[in-house]
């Protein structure tokens, strides 16, 4: 690994690369995952690299949902197993949800690389790749019997609009986890975080470890008043005032 020291102004952005190079040695993220992981880190440069509130309503209405979920369960991949493996069990434990592994770029010895991965840090893995989900021609269709096909919830960070259309045409309410708001998953899902998912995570940990407390009414009123195309419309406003805010600040 790369020795990038503390004061690195960019210190927080370049481990998480290096943590994505990591993962790709091991065989447990893609090597595409490093590109796609550019255009999220592009997004998050014009969003400011913070939560916005946007983000923080989307995390809560997402919380409340896998709460009120029969079957939630927490999607994994490459990507995601690398960036926030401690986090995954956290909420997972938090909300009482099943992580399963599903990738894009399948192979059998893949997947068993992520479930491992994952195991080192405590969390139990479905990865029993004995089921598919009809009408869809990606890898994506290869799913545990235990996990996806039966959740009426599933959270997916960093996905491809193709598998949201169809876990929402089987009848799943999706979460999805991505930076870019212009995106066919951001439009498809029922809920959108746009945030980055390592502090999406965390956020959903810290309301998870509250809410879980909370009445159904309550969570029920949160996922009831959420409105993701709002969401989504305030979050293309925010990249608008940041870049008009930098231009001003260029030209001052
Ligand atoms: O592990 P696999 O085989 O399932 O492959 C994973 C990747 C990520 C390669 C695969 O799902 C893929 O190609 O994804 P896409 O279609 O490029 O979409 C990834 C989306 O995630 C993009 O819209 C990025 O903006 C967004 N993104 C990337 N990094 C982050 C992110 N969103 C939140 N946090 C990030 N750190």
């Amino acid at each position: 690994m790369t020795e990038i020291p503390k004061s690195h102004p960019r210190y927080v952005s370049l481990m998480t690369r290096e943590r994505l190079v990591e993962g790709v040695k091991l065989g447990v993220t893609a090597m595409q995952g490093l590109i796609a992981h550019g255009r999220g880190e592009a997004f998050d440069y014009i969003l400011g690299e913070k939560t916005r509130e946007f983000a923080l309503k989307a995390e809560k209405a997402a919380v409340a949902s896998m709460l009120l979920a029969k079957h939630p369960v927490i999607s994994v991949n490459g990507n995601t197993a690398v960036l926030v493996p401690e986090e995954i069990k956290r909420l997972a434990d938090a909300v009482g949800a099943k992580v399963e592994v599903n990738v894009f770029h399948y192979s059998p010895e893949r997947v068993e690389k992520i479930k491992s991965y994952l195991e080192r840090y405590g969390v139990e893995v479905l990865a029993a790749c004995d089921a598919v989900l009809d009408g869809l021609e990606s890898a994506r269709r290869i799913v545990d019997s235990r996990g996806i096909l039966i959740a009426d919830v599933v959270l997916v960070p960093l996905e491809d609009g193709d598998r949201c259309e169809i876990l929402k045409k089987h009848g799943k309410r999706v979460i999805a986890i991505d930076l870019n708001p212009l995106s066919r998953t951001a439009r498809m899902a029922d809920i959108t975080i746009v945030d980055n998912i390592v502090r999406a995570f965390s956020k959903m940990i810290e309301m998870a470890e509250k809410m879980r407390e909370w009445s159904r009414e309550e969570l029920n009123r949160i996922v009831g008043e959420y409105d993701n195309s709002e969401i989504l419309a305030e979050a293309v406003r925010e990249i608008k005032r940041y870049l008009e805010k930098t231009a001003e600040e260029i030209t001052r």
